[in-house]
């Protein structure tokens, strides 16, 4: 299949598009002299004298366009604004969710792109501050360039399900009229499977668009559709077109799966089998390209976790770079994709801008990745002041507004609050955080077993049970006979007990280990954190393996 470095296929064959990649002109904020070629995308903590560089980076290309401009901006890490020739275009926050914008009547030639991004944690910034994980600086995903007409389709959304036993497609097309009155078009979707072998294809209708943003639906029954399974992952291209006079005026493709994920009683179902979760939490982190990781970096990481016999990654504690969502949906990996904010207390979810940021920030999520199949589950506020009522008002906030967007996936959140949480009436499956042997020590299965009680005495009763995170620190070459903490091989002794404890736990749907690979952590948070690194990766910041990936391999895959 053909790739642009957008996504793992191409996008348009009608639309004029392009990834601005390659080279741009950096320089930290005032000083302009100090400009260097970087390449985009990257991240500024990667270039030779700015490790620790906090503050406003200014990144410029100049391109060649025409006509209505369309930037869409993957991910600026993680305080954005852009400008066209000079002046003021848009702005974004949040490093990972993408932004866009249009700039009109373009006179063809050159023209100056210009992006502030802002990775300090500034007085506005309320999910972007100190934690146990870094904040990243600069254009940390691809920037996107394009041509658009009057016309032109935004998104397309399918929602699949079954019925009569026929797997059936609800499509949503999102269409801008960019022209002050109304306009008809004819619109046609088809799908594709594979290389652009035709599975259906739709008689040309005739809309009318408002001025502005329109939205299309329309119901198909696909009785030929394959399902995807996630040993069979069948994945079909949507072909949408905008039709006037003829002539097709705007394209877009989208990919998407046929299956269903329901829950039923104390099971997550996929495809009406039930889910068993042997998974990782990954963070965008890499000891050479920080959390700008190449697509070829993203696929090893998972072939990695495929060799360990993991079945599922949680997208820990943010949206991912979509590259890395198609790779998972190519290879059936199961997804929970989380939302933005980690370990925040009540006085940090109560700073004024705390509740638009994260609803934004979900929004985006889900508007965005709401066709891959293999997201299974979206996660909000992980380890977050659920035990307070404050807390508990924005969690069911949250959870609301996820459940108006996408009424096709269970909902969760990982908790940390234990024996104290009074949210667990919310979430769709209950999901907990717990270390013993690591943080604390009791014996693991009993520890499972006082919490999973806990959690039968709530309105978390009956619920689908995971374990979200389980782990143990090991310093990357740390050897001792003695097995003290931080050394390989007692990370391996505990994380043994912690996975065999939890995956012989009946009741439960599984785990996510913490965590995949090291990533860096602030000077800030250095206490516990040995080299400013969250040390429990099964892998090293490079994927060096540990001593920890074989135990890992030897219990998923039962070998
Ligand atoms: C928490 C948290 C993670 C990480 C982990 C740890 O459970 O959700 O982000 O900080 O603890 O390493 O202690």
């Amino acid at each position: 299949m053909e790739a642009n470095m957008e996504r793992l296929f191409k996008t348009h064959r009608v639309r004029e598009n392009s990834v601005l990649e390659g080279l741009w002109r950096f320089y930290p904020e005032g000083k302009p002299d100090e400009y260097r070629q970087v390449l985009i995308p990257s991240c500024v903590e990667t270039y030779p004298g700015y490790e620790n560089y906090r503050g406003i980076g200014v990144f410029e290309k100049e391109i060649f366009a025409k006509g209505n401009v369309r930037l869409c901006l993957k991910g600026v890490s993680h305080t954005a604004e852009v400008f066209w020739d000079g002046e003021k275009i848009g702005g974004h926050y949040n490093a990972y969710t993408p932004f866009e914008m249009v700039v009109k009547d373009v006179k063809a030639g050159k023209h100056l792109l210009r992006v502030k991004a802002d990775n300090s944690c500034h007085p506005d910034s309320a999910l972007h501050v100190i934690n146990d994980y870094y904040n990243y600086g600069g254009i940390t995903r691809p920037v996107i360039v394009e041509e658009v007409g009057e016309v032109w389709i935004r998104q397309i959304h399918v929602r699949p399900f079954k019925e009569d036993g026929i797997w059936h497609g609800e499509f949503s097309v999102r269409i801008e009229n960019l022209a002050d009155d109304k306009r008809q078009v004819g619109i046609t979707l088809d799908l594709e499977s594979g290389s652009y072998l035709q599975a259906f294809s739709m008689e040309k209708e005739t809309i009318t668009l408002q001025p502005g943003l329109n939205q299309w639906k329309k119901v198909i029954a696909l009785p030929d559709a394959e399902s995807y399974e996630l040993d069979a992952p069948k994945l079909y291209q949507v072909w949408g077109r905008l039709w006037e006079e003829g002539e097709v005026v705007d394209d877009l493709i989208d990919r998407m799966g046929f299956r269903e994920i329901k829950v039923q009683g104390n099971r997550v179902y996929f495809n009406d089998k039930p889910v068993r979760i042997k998974g990782f939490n990954r963070h965008e982190d890499h000891a050479l390209f920080g959390c700008a990781i190449p697509v070829e970096g993203m696929d090893y990481d998972l072939r990695l976790m495929e060799e360990m016999g993991a079945n599922a990654v949680r997208t820990c504690h943010y949206p991912n770079d979509e590259r890395f969502l198609d790779l998972c949906d190519e290879k059936g990996i199961l997804v929970w994709e989380e939302g933005h904010a980690r370990g925040l207390d009540e006085q940090q979810m109560r700073h004024p801008n705390f509740r638009k940021q994260s609803l934004d920030c979900l929004k985006e999520m889900v508007e965005n990745h709401y066709n891959h199949p293999s997201i299974f589950t979206w996660g909000i506020l992980n380890e977050c002041a659920s035990e307070t009522e404050y807390g508990r008002e924005v969690y069911g906030e949250q959870y609301a507004l996820l459940r108006k967007l996408d009424k096709s996936r269970p909902l969760t959140s990982a908790t940390c609050r234990h024996f104290s949480d009074i949210c667990l009436d919310l979430p769709d499956i209950v999901s907990v955080n717990i270390y013993p042997g690591w943080y604390f020590d009791e014996d693991v299965k009993g520890y499972l077993e006082k919490i999973y009680g806990w959690v039968q005495e709530t309105e978390g009763k009956g619920k689908p049970f995971l374990v979200s995170e389980i782990g143990a620190g090991g310093i990357s070459g740390y050897h001792a006979p003695h097995r003290p903490k931080w050394s390989e091989e007692r990370q391996c002794d505990i994380l043994k007990e912690q996975l065999l404890g939890v995956l012989g736990f009946e009741a439960g749907s599984g785990v996510f280990i913490w965590q995949f690979c090291d990533g860096r952590v602030p000077d800030e948070n250095f206490g516990g954190r040995p080299c400013c690194q969250n040390n429990k990766g099964i892998v090293d910041g490079y994927r060096r393996r540990k001593l920890a990936f074989e135990t890992v391999k030897e219990i998923f895959t039962g070998k």
